[in-house]
């Protein structure tokens, strides 16, 4: 029985199915080891101690292009083992063994443990034109990323495909929607591991999805290229995702305030009015968008001088009231005569072509457009060069939008052809590579343009290593509370995939919300990393004031919070750019063995940085249910310490979201302002929780907005929190930036009964009744008073200087 099975099998898949075979010969080159089988050839290489590189396909590898990669091989020593039945390589830190009979590859611990194998009997198969590599699934194995995927945390069970698609409105289980980035981290036993497939291709991932014997992942176009990634946490194999795919360079500060858009607001003086309302009541905004009605006929790089007659005169009065402008940025140009773009488009020959070389043209807002090719330099150069248009009048923002790209009717033709930098493509190649390229063609012309300040480039479709260039938001979502909680997930989500700049529309963009959902909806995202209020048209408007007045009290309390919070913000986006952990984290990231975390209950809880944590919940519910990982937690706004490894009960009316501070954190805060770059009050708020584990937070300084960081003008200083030691040290500041605080007021939570020392002195404490969250503003409305439990917290204050700063305790 069993063997007649085995027969079937083998003949079936002489059919249609091509598996690896047995390996025939290999050769070692350096880092890289080229392998032939009996149908096809390999190639794996060492990228570092834990990455390690995987190509296959059936013709033989030829030098392969991507987009994504930008981390180069590191010069790793290793050992090659080659006996009878396989080939084993020892890094520093993993092991990888190539069996022979048939080609398998699996990959080990140092100390022996399995992290991850091909699926013994189907290992790397060819399907007719697809490739799939089958891999072994484990008992409990559960899988986390993949990007902008719609779904639970764990995605278990579930299968999803990579094809950039326009999906307005979408459904909460929609898939593809907007981006593909087809990285994700496998989580069995006490070990992870991350598999980033390099293919722009339409990629399909399967994790257990109607089958209980393997996870895979197929493209459908090329060959299997892929890197395996072994690190014992989470948040290292992230590290070395983005060493791979690069990192977020330090986003302007301003970047990181409060943002207002609509579809659309206009004339100028709708523009003007909306800025003032918001510096009248004091609610704190940094940029204002112009979505598609700003230009003439939808055209790209002009302007509706009905609505706009003076573009500068406007940019430069909301520059004045510390607002900044940005744009929408569509791909298509309009087919149209004696247009500049269009004219100059067809002369430099910069749009995608059929195969007889005519451009193609798709219809979108302009009516019939061509589409510039952005995987050609030469289209991405001209791309660039047009933003003189925005930039000379003051423009710091672009929003590039329907870069799926999107044409009515959802049909892009398979065979357009693309350049992809030479190598050569058609749209099944090229799709899922073309936002990504329009964005980095709109950042590096607008930065070359902008001297020397950074501009804000923000996408809605993307591939993987998008970071490099530009911020993702979540495109058409909805206004429901379901669609809320996605929303957290999806930012959650990219951010483990590399995408640290990450949000949604607050108040969902199709349909109107009740207040109450976008009371929630707005303190949520005062913790998403971009956080921007958006609103389709045709709907009601949808500014913090359009829900009535506690909506608006609400709304404004947590914009407020997240100006206080900015110095913390900021130094968090700086680690960001640096290491590539994300600014909202999933608790998976710091606790992928813990159950608890991928619970239906819990699955949108997740820290804002290092120290707070988030428990989002919907609008309808008052209290909630919410789990204390390991460790001990403060109420951010009561101070109440609760022991971790716990769930508890808290209410949550509209107007306190629940946040818990994670005990041994170091949070900088400072005063209230109204855009991020006014200056606040010139004492930082260093507030420090007590905890029974060392911490240590890196505080980051610079002007906000150039890029003279990059010139050493910046100020970086570790601050440790030692509870064994009994110390506090604020390490001598690196770098040449003066920092704008020239006093530290040290608060301490927690700390019992302790008397400080500061240069062999013992300090006298000022005890308050104060605010946790708000030491430094009265508020006189009752709402704000109820959402604050007044505690008694000490303090002192101390000069800013730049040495070395110890205090201590007993
Ligand atoms: O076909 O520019 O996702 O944010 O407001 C719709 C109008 C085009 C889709 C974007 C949305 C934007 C809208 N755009």
């Amino acid at each position: 029985m069993l063997l007649s099975y085995a027969f079937v099998l083998q003949v079936s898949s002489q059919d249609f199915n091509v598996s690896a075979g047995d390996l025939k010969s290999f050769k070692q080159n350096g880092q890289v080891l080229g392998i032939a089988s009996s149908t096809g050839f390999y190639q794996v290489e060492v990228i570092s101690p834990s990455i390690i590189h995987v190509r296959a396909d059936q013709q033989k590898l030829e030098e392969n292009f991507s987009y994504a990669i930008v981390g180069k091989a590191q010069k790793s020593s290793y050992t090659l083992v080659d006996s009878n039945s396989e080939i084993v390589i020892t890094t520093d830190s993993l092991k990888t063994v190539i069996s022979k009979k048939p080609l398998r590859i699996s990959f080990y611990t140092i100390a022996g443990e399995l992290i991850n194998r091909d699926e013994p009997a189907f290992g790397i198969t060819w399907t007719e034109h697809e490739v799939t590599n089958y891999k072994k699934i484990f008992d409990g194995e559960r899988f986390i990323g993949l990007g902008e995927k719609t779904g639970p945390l764990d995605r278990r069970g579930n299968g999803y495909t990579n094809w950039n698609s326009d999906t307005p409105g979408y459904a909460l289980d929609a898939d593809p929607i907007y981006s593909s980035i087809p990285f994700y981290i496998g989580i069995h036993d006490s070990l992870c591991y991350g598999i980033f497939l390099d293919n722009s291709s339409k990629t399909h991932f399967n994790f257990g999805a109607s089958n209980t014997r393997f996870s895979s992942f197929t493209a459908e176009v090329g060959e299997l290229d892929y890197y395996f990634i072994y690190h014992s946490k989470v948040e290292d194999i992230i590290e070395s995702y983005t060493f791979l795919t690069g990192r977020t360079p330090l986003p302007s500060k301003w970047s990181m305030g409060f943002q207002q858009c609509r579809w659309s607001y206009y004339p100028e003086s709708e523009v003007m009015d909306l800025a003032r309302t918001f510096r009248e009541k004091e609610i704190p905004l940094d940029v204002i968008y112009l979505d598609i009605h700003f230009m003439d006929s939808y055209k790209i790089f002009t302007w509706n001088s009905d609505r706009f007659p003076d573009p500068a005169r406007m940019v430069s009065g909301l520059r004045k009231m510390g607002i900044r402008t940005t744009l929408i940025v569509d791909p298509g140009i309009k087919v149209e005569a004696g247009y500049p773009a269009y004219e100059s488009g067809l002369k430099q020959s910069i749009f995608l072509k059929y195969p007889d070389n005519t451009n193609y043209a798709g219809s979108v807002w302009p009516g019939l457009c061509h589409f510039p090719d952005f995987t050609n330099p030469a289209s991405r150069k001209w791309w660039g060069d047009q933003f003189s248009a925005y930039t000379s009048v003051g423009v710091e923002g672009f929003w590039n939008d329907m870069n799926e790209p999107a044409t009515w009717g959802q049909r892009f033709p398979s065979l357009v052809k693309f350049d992809l930098d030479g190598n050569g493509g058609s749209t099944l190649e090229g799709r899922n590579v073309y936002g990504m390229q329009m964005a980095r063609a709109t950042y590096e012309g607008a930065k070359l343009k902008m001297s020397g300040h950074r501009p804000f480039v923000l996408t809605r479709a993307g591939y993987a290593g998008l970071q490099r260039y530009t911020a993702i938001w979540t495109g058409d979502n909805v206004a429901s509370d379901d669609h809320m909680l996605l929303g957290v997930r999806l930012v959650n989500s990219l951010g483990v995939s590399g995408v640290g700049n990450a949000g949604m529309d607050i108040g969902g963009f199709v349909g109107n919300a009740s207040s109450e959902l976008f009371a929630r909806w707005i303190s949520i995202g005062a913790f998403t990393p971009f956080f921007r209020s958006h609103k389709s048209i045709n709907m009601k408007a949808s500014e913090p004031w359009s829900y009535g007045e506690e909506t608006e009290a609400i709304a404004k309390y947590y914009i407020r919070l997240r100006y206080k919070l900015m110095p913390y913000l900021y130094s968090t986006f700086s680690e960001n750019a640096l290491n590539g952990m994300p600014v909202a984290r999933t608790l998976a990231i710091e606790h992928p063995f813990e159950a608890k975390v991928y619970d239906g209950a819990f699955q949108n809880q997740f820290m804002f940085g290092d120290a707070l944590m988030v428990a989002p919940l919907s609008s309808t519910a008052m209290s909630a249910k919410v789990f204390l990982p390991h460790g001990e937690w403060f109420d951010f706004y009561s101070d109440q310490k609760f022991p971790g490894n716990k769930e508890i009960v808290v209410d949550a009316p509209l107007y306190r979201l629940p946040v818990f501070v994670k005990a041994g954190s170091i949070i900088p805060m400072q005063s209230v302002v109204q855009s991020a770059m006014e200056a606040p009050a010139d004492t930082l708020m260093l507030h420090i929780y007590y905890g029974n584990e060392k911490n240590e937070f890196t505080y980051y300084e610079d002007d906000g907005e150039t890029f003279d960081y990059e010139k050493g003008n910046s100020l970086t200083r570790s601050i440790i929190f030692d509870p064994l030691a009994k110390e506090l040290i604020m390490k001598e500041c690196e770098g040449s930036y003066a920092s704008i605080f020239k006093y530290v007021k040290v608060i301490f939570h927690g700390f019992e009964n302790a008397s400080f020392i500061l240069d062999g002195t013992v300090r006298s404490l000022l005890t308050t009744s104060y605010h946790p969250v708000f030491p430094d503003d009265i508020y006189r409305q009752e709402l704000y008073y109820a959402n604050q439990d007044v505690i008694n917290a000490v303090y002192f204050v101390i000069p800013n200087g730049r040495g070395e700063m110890k205090i201590s305790w007993k």
